[in-house]
């Protein structure tokens, strides 16, 4: 087979979840570039609406829904009305996702819940919704949106760690459980990549300096430098494409060395 063939995402029909911006944006921009019909879902109609004029303005014909990942009822609406739209879905990205960055003792039960309601149980309900389809049409694809803290702890993030490392897990759990019937689930752990959600850790200081945590990330990646959304694209390519149809259950880190490295020595 050719390498075009290999990689090509034509007639695919992806769905992106919160696909409105950020990472899930730059993703879907790749599949729709490797020729795979787009749809996304976010919350918000102001969101959905901006959305399309951006997707539009890239040439991206995209189908865009406001669904709730949380939601079973929202999610299995969506994955029909795409069914209807576009056909069923052959690639899911469960790339929606939340942070709070709350120390421990001061985070409520609440609101560690609503991290792992949507961090974790978002993606099990996404998933859920598309099996089927794959199952009918005898292949699939599943991307889970990981993240470094997938493997490691830091100071605030408890519930996003817990809900990460289980993302980790329900990708491997997937993968031994559809593996046979030709489904690969695998996961991107993205580095500290610059997007809305880590906007807080890199807004410049009243002194015009660089925010503490910024330069904490320069020294601990080898690369230098933050990742973009951009650095992701070619991965999530790979995992979705044939290219891929033997690597199942894993965890692809996209983070310019961090999980390699000790840190800079003093
Ligand atoms: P972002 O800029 O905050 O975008 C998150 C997206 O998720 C938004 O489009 C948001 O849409 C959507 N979303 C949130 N909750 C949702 C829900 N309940 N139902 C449907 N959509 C929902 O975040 P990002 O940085 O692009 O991150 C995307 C994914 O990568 C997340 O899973 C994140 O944890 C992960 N990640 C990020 C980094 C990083 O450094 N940025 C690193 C590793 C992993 P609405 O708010 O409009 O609904
Ligand atoms: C944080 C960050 C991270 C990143 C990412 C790292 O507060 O430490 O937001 O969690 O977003 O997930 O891979």
């Amino acid at each position: 087979m050719d390498m075009q063939t290999l990689f090509s995402l034509e007639g695919q029909v992806a769905l992106v979840t919160g696909g409105a911006y950020g990472i899930g944006f730059a993703i879907a921009e790749a599949l729709a570039g490797a020729g795979a019909k787009i749809a996304f879902n976010c919350r918000t109609q102001a969101n959905l609406d901006k959305a399309l004029e951006d997707y539009a303005a890239k040439g991206i014909a995209a189908k865009g829904y406001i669904a709730d990942v949380t939601d079973e009822a929202q999610v299995a609406d969506l994955a029909a009305k795409i069914e209807a739209d576009l056909g069923a879905v052959d690639i899911l990205v469960n790339n929606a996702g939340i942070i709070k960055r709350i120390p421990m003792l001061e985070m409520k039960a609440e609101e560690f819940r609503q991290v792992v309601d949507i961090d974790l149980a978002g993606p099990f309900i996404c998933a859920k919704a598309v099996i089927p389809g794959m199952l009918k049409k005898g292949h699939g694809k599943i991307i889970n949106i990981c993240s470094m803290m997938s493997e490691l702890g830091r100071e605030t993030v408890s519930a996003y760690a817990a809900a990460k490392g289980g993302l980790k897990m329900l990708t491997r759990n997937i993968c031994s459980e559809y593996g046979e019937a030709n489904i690969q689930c695998n996961g991107i752990g993205p580095g500290y990549i610059a997007t809305p959600q880590t906007a807080p850790l890199r807004e410049i200081q009243p002194d015009g300096s660089r925010h503490p945590f910024d330069q904490f990330i320069l020294a601990k990646t080898p690369a230098g430098r933050w990742g973009t959304p951009e650095d992701l694209m070619g991965p999530a390519v790979f995992l979705a494409s044939r290219a891929s149809d033997f690597v199942n259950g894993h965890i692809l880190y996209v983070d310019g060395g961090i999980l390699a490295y000790i840190g800079k020595q003093p």
